[in-house]
């Protein structure tokens, strides 16, 4: 891919610059976590991002304002909604915030890959946290996902005390159906298996960085594969999800459920048929 670059020709990836925007419309906003105690380890934050505006600037400020993160990577293509400026806005507040707008592409799994790269390039981080834009995680939750020592922790809404609300019944049974489908055809031992809130560790991010291939929806389920395949730890841990309140979701397509199904198809059908097929634990633990 290019090299990010902020001024010239019209790059495939620019970086914002800091010195204009208007400032983001506001109609929701996080419960605040309290300070966050000091952690050893460096964390840094990810989101990807697709015409968040009414969300966007919240959760950035929560994640900074609260310590959650030291460092925050937005990996935007190229929202057409007023995030861009938004951003542009926020990066003028917080120098901590990095923005990446991709021009050329789109696609939650590459947009993520993309991101995994360039946090490995940029950051000294020992812990990556994932999550969406749209305020459905909570940020206040990220303290507990980082106090479970795992190479993977899911923010799970499918473990005792996970919860979704606001959901209409279509979501449930095709969240369901994915989540039923990976369990039980590719053998992973993880019931949220499709959750965005996550926390990598470094090394699982170099190994998906490596390895991983897949450009949507299904890339979830691709990490939570390659992480169970290598002998990785993944663990889940209760959540709260709550259906966003503003914009649209981007992933509840039947294209998206498709190439989510196909991929676990693929890998079901190359567990049976290889000579070797990957083992992967039983269960996985759940933080206490
Ligand atoms: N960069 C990028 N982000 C995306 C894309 N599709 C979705 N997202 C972001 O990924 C997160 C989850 O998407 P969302 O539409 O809320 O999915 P849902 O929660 O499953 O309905 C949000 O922060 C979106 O803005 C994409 O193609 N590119
Ligand atoms: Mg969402």
């Amino acid at each position: 891919m290019a090299a990010v670059s902020s001024q010239g020709v019209q790059p495939m990836i620019s970086s914002l610059d800091t010195t204009h925007g208007s400032p983001p419309t506001e109609t929701a906003r996080p419960r605040l976590s309290r300070q966050a105690p000091p952690r050893t380890e460096r964390v840094v934050g990810l989101l990807p991002v697709l015409n968040e505006v009414e969300t966007i600037d919240s959760v950035i400020r929560a994640l900074f304002v609260s310590g959650l993160v030291e460092r925050l990577l937005v990996i935007d293509d190229n929202s057409t909604d007023g995030t861009v400026e938004a951003l542009q806005a926020a990066r003028a507040e917080f120098p901590q915030l990095d923005v990446i707008v991709r021009t050329t592409e789109r696609g939650l799994g590459t947009a993520l890959l993309y991101g995994f790269g360039e946090a490995l390039r940029r950051y000294a981080f020992d812990r990556l946290v994932v999550m969406d834009a749209d305020l459905s995680h909570e940020p206040a939750a990220i303290p507990q996902l980082l106090d479970v020592p795992a190479d993977l922790v899911i923010g799970s809404r499918y473990y005792d005390g996970g919860e979704i609300q606001n959901w209409p019944a279509g979501r449930r049974v095709i969240s369901f159906l994915a989540n039923y489908s990976a369990r039980h055809l590719l053998r992973l031992p993880v019931r949220d298996v499709t959750s965005g809130f996550r926390v990598y560790s470094r090394r699982l991010v170099r190994k998906v960085v490596a390895e991983a291939a897949c450009g949507g929806y299904e890339f979830q389920v691709e990490t939570v594969w390659l992480a169970a395949t290598s002998r990785f730890t993944v663990v889940e841990s209760p959540i709260v999800f709550v259906e966003r309140r503003a914009g649209k979701s981007k992933l509840a397509t039947w294209e998206e459920s498709w190439k989510f199904l196909r991929f676990v198809i693929d890998k079901s059908l190359l567990r049976r048929w290889s000579g070797r097929p990957p083992q992967v634990p039983r269960e996985a633990r759940r933080s206490a």
